[in-house]
């Protein structure tokens, strides 16, 4: 094993040597008052006062975490669920409303990022829970919003999800939903279509829904919706089948014979699923009382188990509801935004890598409480990944507090990373969770050499023809930025030259696009792909002449902002002309900058417009200002805003550029 894998931050003296260092030649970019060497020292204040904003947000238990920013829906069926329960309060709705309202666009629609378009399925969603709030129909905010629901197909043209909200009221009908039977679960584990051939997420979401959609609850609607529909005068209009052929034909017969089901499943037989269906939920409950971390689940998780007879005072609805209780978020304002997800582990790792990049000494105790709250989160248990992987004992990370069950290769990977830059009083209790999270990433590879994030070859095709599967990814494949970081993490543990490392980098190049980047999975989209990737070959050894490597910095360079810095539109998802192109924003700046760091273009002028761009944007607290929406849960379908990447990413930027990049100290 060399320096990188000691326990140490790495190599600190040529870190320094690279502070010190007052080499230039290129003149200063036209437009920019900082010279080459002012802009070092330019550089190295603003990591400082990041740093120090960074470290003054670390709650004393040594984590961080910072707001995740989704969208309205998560709100409106937070109380569209308090409502179906008899349990939504006038405080909660009150609050709620609040934020609601101040999302509205101007013509009253509501869109799922910011600077987005409107979204139907959103729009009513947020229209119904401003309703429960009391906002009378002919309200001029909501007269807005309702006329562009009927302009864009009414209520029958909204997501299932959606639909399935509204049929709990008596809104819609369940028989013009479509079929997803509770007898599901009898699938074994290697049939197609099967539970585990669901991403995670899906799967607990989709298992308490076969539930909800077979029992077909109708509570008293509180007020007509007739409005939502493109004829008030005929609510309810069917959803128009056009006739299909080829696999959707296919699905759409089997759901044809699904409904048919739904009216002659013998008693047994259905009872059977359900009680099964209660047993996978209740196992999966977290000792939190959440499902998964993520508040969907936990929703529709809590609606099933009520529907199966659990009363509200049961320990595990209790536990659950006040799960829900602690997504949302209250601000100072009186409003309420509720979470889709928490991210303490994710935000930790991320903040003690930038802090550790930025000159942090390795020991300074941030840093060591930060390690030491990470190493009591390790998953020390098995989880629904094993299905795939039987023989892998556990070890790893999850993203957020409580989700045992759902550790992923992106946050063990990023744990790793961090760990490693920290020297810890424990070092062998540090050293035996590296070893764990080394196995048990390893042995999450998939079968093309490649890293999905919570499972193995979860690569089905089937989940995503389903006509209930009409939002969101319903499957985890392996994709370039988890790959990227796992690999990283791989090289810096040594392994840069074992086989399965090879493999990984070997799909990473294959999997690098025509026009030079990388698709980004679950960062706004080809600059984080691409930062996730060269930092990832840098640190396997690639040389920066590699042409892969040359290719992606000639990429981002035809990407950089006049402005100096780097944007990528959400609608790069669909609209190829915005790949690469958008607004600057910090976070996607600071990827920008990370792969060309490591790529070795320290020197160049887009990396010296892209520095100057972070120091000119910081805000005088320390950190920036990024209402764009850099983060995905899924692509397109539901973006976050991860409200500490403004500030951890471009530390990290800063700090790799002050400090030098440790992919290339270790190399050099
Ligand atoms: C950034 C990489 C770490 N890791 C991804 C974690 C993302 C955490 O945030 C979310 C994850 C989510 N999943 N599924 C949903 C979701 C939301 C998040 C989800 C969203 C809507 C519906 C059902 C599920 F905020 Br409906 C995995 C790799």
């Amino acid at each position: 094993m060399t320096a990188t894998t000691d326990g140490s931050a790495g190599a600190v003296s040529p870190r320094t040597a690279a502070a010190n260092e007052t080499t230039d030649t290129l003149p200063p970019p036209a437009g920019t008052v900082t010279g080459p060497e002012r802009l070092d020292a330019t550089a190295a204040r603003a990591a400082a006062r990041a740093a120090e904003h960074l470290l003054a947000r670390q709650d004393p238990a040594g984590w961080w975490k910072g707001d995740l920013e989704t969208n309205v829906t998560m709100d409106a069926e937070d109380l569209l669920l308090r409502r179906f329960l008899g349990i939504l309060d006038p405080d909660t709705t009150r609050a709620a409303a609040l934020h609601i309202r101040r999302e509205q666009r101007e013509d009253g629609a509501w869109a799922t990022f910011y600077g987005g378009p409107g979204e139907l399925s959103a729009t009513v969603e947020a229209y119904v829970a401003l309703r429960l709030a009391g906002d009378p129909p002919d309200a001029p905010h909501m007269a807005r919003a309702s006329a562009w629901v009927r302009a864009r197909g009414g209520i029958a043209a909204t997501r299932v999800f959606t639909r399935i909200w509204l049929a709990l009221f008596g809104w819609w009908r369940w028989d013009d939903l479509p079929e997803l039977p509770p007898e599901l679960l009898f699938l074994p584990k290697w049939f197609p279509l099967n539970i585990y051939d669901f991403g995670c997420w899906a799967r607990q979401t989709i298992v308490p829904l076969t539930v909800v959609s077979a029992k077909r609850p109708v509570r008293p609607a509180p007020f007509p919706l007739d409005e939502l529909h493109t004829d008030p005068a005929r609510p309810n209009p069917p959803r128009p089948l056009a006739p299909v052929t080829g696999w959707d034909g296919i699905f759409q017969r089997l759901d044809k014979a699904l409904r048919l089901y739904h009216r002659v499943a013998p008693r047994p037989v259905r009872g059977a699923a359900m009680n099964l269906a209660a047993r996978w939920i209740v196992e999966r409950q977290e000792n939190d009382g959440c499902w998964g971390g993520i508040q969907p689940p936990a929703v529709y998780s809590v609606i099933a188990l009520h529907l199966l007879g659990y009363d509200l005072e049961h320990p595990v609805m209790r536990a659950g509801l006040e799960s829900l209780d602690r997504f949302a978020v209250r601000r100072g304002d009186g409003s309420r935004m509720v979470e889709a997800c928490q991210s303490p582990v994710w935000d930790t790792c991320l903040a003690t890598i930038a802090l550790a990049d930025a000159g942090l000494a390795p020991d300074h105790p941030a840093l060591v409480k930060a390690v030491d709250w990470m190493l009591g989160e390790e998953v020390t248990r098995s989880g629904d990944w094993a299905v795939r992987r039987p023989e892998l004992p556990p070890g790893g990370w999850a993203f957020e507090f409580h989700n045992d069950n759902y550790p992923d290769t992106d946050d063990t990977a990023e744990v790793l990373l961090a760990l490693r830059r920290v020297r810890h009083p424990e070092p062998a209790r540090l050293e035996a969770s590296v070893a764990r999270g080394v196995r048990w990433t390893l042995g999450m590879q998939s079968r093309n050499g490649a890293w999905g994030a919570f499972d193995a070859d979860n690569t089905s095709a089937l989940p995503n023809k389903l006509p209930f599967c009409d939002f969101g990814e319903v499957i985890d494949p392996p994709s370039a930025d988890v790959t990227a970081h796992v690999v990283e993490m791989l090289a810096h543990e040594g392994l840069a030259h074992d086989p399965r490392t090879r493999r990984g980098i070997e799909w990473l190049l294959s999997e690098q696009e025509p026009n030079g980047a990388w698709f980004g999975r679950w960062g706004v989209n080809h600059v984080y792909g691409t930062g996730s990737v060269l930092p990832a070959l840098a640190a396997a050894g690639l040389p920066s002449s590699h042409p892969a490597v040359r290719r992606a910095v000639a990429w981002l360079g035809s990407v950089q902002n006049e402005d100096g810095g780097w944007g990528e539109d959400l609608r790069s998802y669909r609209d190829p002309e915005w790949i690469g192109h958008g607004v600057s924003t910090a976070s996607q700046t600071a990827w920008a900058l990370i792969a060309l760091l490591a790529a070795g273009e320290r020197e160049s002028e887009a990396v010296r417009r892209g520095v100057a761009w972070l120091a000119a944007t910081q805000l005088p607290d320390g950190s920036w200002d990024e209402p764009y929406f850099t983060g995905t849960g899924f692509p397109w379908d539901f973006s976050i805003n991860y409200h500490l990447y403004r500030l951890v990413f471009p530390l990290t930027a800063l700090g790799r550029y002050v400090y030098g990049d440790p992919a290339l100290l270790r190399e050099g």
